[in-house]
């Protein structure tokens, strides 16, 4: 094990139409004068009526038509803005639209088919990016945009859908990726790996981001099955996740084979040791309850509202400019550049803590002004939860 992972430091289409004239109720029937027919006048006398059994020799034969009977006319003519469309005045040339978000389009209303229909046909969908468009035309914006990743070295970040595939078509899902909303994330750094934790399962996401495709989730399995062999640790997980980082097996416990783990529940702080080889997750020391867990102020944040975190080893990004020895007034840590330290993310604040030797927290300041949160395309604050720090890059996933 890392030999600070000890106690008590552990930080732990749809077709609109637009304007249809209401108004225009379907009763408007407008029927020309000259196609009313008089009623016979049944009141006045008939003198010239021939006697009731006079024969009637000049009688039309029984099948001709009646002489003055008058034909329906399915086709009046309407006022102005009003066009016949099935026998009534309806409105087109109206202004109308078809589709939604980046599929809209607009026309005008016209009668066809029986039935007043708009002349726009919705444009095709397509992958929904971060872009503020609604690219894949389901009414929402950016809704599948999730994970956002900060290349090393890059001054503008990455944002990308949680499932590839999905977020271009909705009736396929990537095998891998997650369905629930990401509760904690930690890396393997020698793997250049992400474990991603929702509440039932975990996935592994290739920290590999040159492309972003349906084969970045590479695996998943049910959480219980890797993280909890025993009912004590199980009564943790239950607690609650609030976040989960890593150590790297480079640093700090001398055992190139083993990555230290260390999962931070509302109860407390449990511990693994995940083996490269392996690939399997083995309890390290005893987890250490929340209630014997204490930072110091002024610059430590609280156990509880902490929601995510990750260890950096080098600093290398140089998001840490503080002397641990200065900023926030801790004498006992010796003056020196920050190397490996340990940052921890509240809903307002970014805490570093000094993850070499002291394990005490230096430096606090407000999250938009993080170097990181202040390049472009940067996760919302609101919407900033847990993190991974692989040598690739940052990894930030959007809070539940
Ligand atoms: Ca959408
Ligand atoms: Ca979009």
């Amino acid at each position: 094990m890392p030999t600070h992972h000890t106690a008590p430091r552990t930080p732990v289409a749809a077709l609109t139409l637009l304007a249809l004239c209401t108004s225009c109720s379907p009763g408007l029937l407008l029927v020309p004068a000259d196609d009313v027919v008089a009623a016979p006048d049944i009141d006045g006398p008939a003198p010239d009526a021939p006697a009731p059994d006079a024969p009637a020799p000049d009688a039309p034969a029984p099948d001709a038509p009646p002489p003055d009977v008058t034909v329906p006319d399915v086709s009046p003519p309407c006022p102005a803005g009003l066009a016949n469309c099935a026998g009534t005045c309806r409105p087109t040339g109206i202004a109308c639209s078809s589709g939604l978000g980046a599929c809209l389009r607009t026309g005008v209303t016209l009668c066809a088919d029986r039935a007043i229909t708009c002349s726009a046909s919705p444009g095709a969908p397509s992958c929904e990016q971060s872009n503020g468009v609604d690219d894949d035309c389901d009414g929402v914006v950016d809704e599948d945009c999730v994970l956002w990743h900060l290349p090393f070295g890059a001054r503008s970040w990455n944002v990308h859908p949680l499932d590839v595939i999905a977020a271009c078509d909705p009736t396929r899902r990537s095998a891998h990726a997650p369905t629930e909303p990401i509760r904690a994330a930690f890396d393997v750094e020698a793997l250049g790996i992400v474990y991603v934790l929702t509440a039932t399962r975990w996935h592994v996401l290739d920290g590999d981001t040159a492309r972003w495709t349906h084969a970045q989730w590479l695996a998943s399995g049910p959480l219980a099955d890797a993280f909890m062999p025993d009912a004590a640790t199980r009564a943790y997980w239950a607690s609650g996740v609030l976040y989960a980082y890593s150590v790297p097996a480079d640093h700090g416990g001398g055992d190139d084979m083993n990555e230290g783990v260390e999962i931070v529940t509302r109860d407390g702080a449990v511990f693994y040791t995940f083996n490269l080889a392996t690939r399997r997750f083995v309890l390290g020391k005893s987890p250490v309850p929340a209630a014997s867990i204490h930072w110091d102020p002024p610059c430590a944040p609280a156990y509880g509202d902490v929601r995510s975190a990750w260890i950096d080893t080098h600093n290398r990004n140089d998001w840490i400019r503080a002397s641990p020895a200065t900023t926030c007034s801790l004498p006992d840590i010796p003056a020196s550049d920050v190397t490996v330290h340990e940052i921890a993310l509240t809903a307002t604040t970014a805490h570093a803590m000094d993850a070499g030797s002291s394990f005490r927290f230096f430096s606090a300041v407000p999250l938009r002004d993080f170097p990181p949160f202040r390049y472009p395309n940067a996760p919302p604050v609101a919407r900033i939860g847990d993190g991974a720090y692989l040598a690739d890059g940052l990894w930030i996933f959007r809070a539940p």
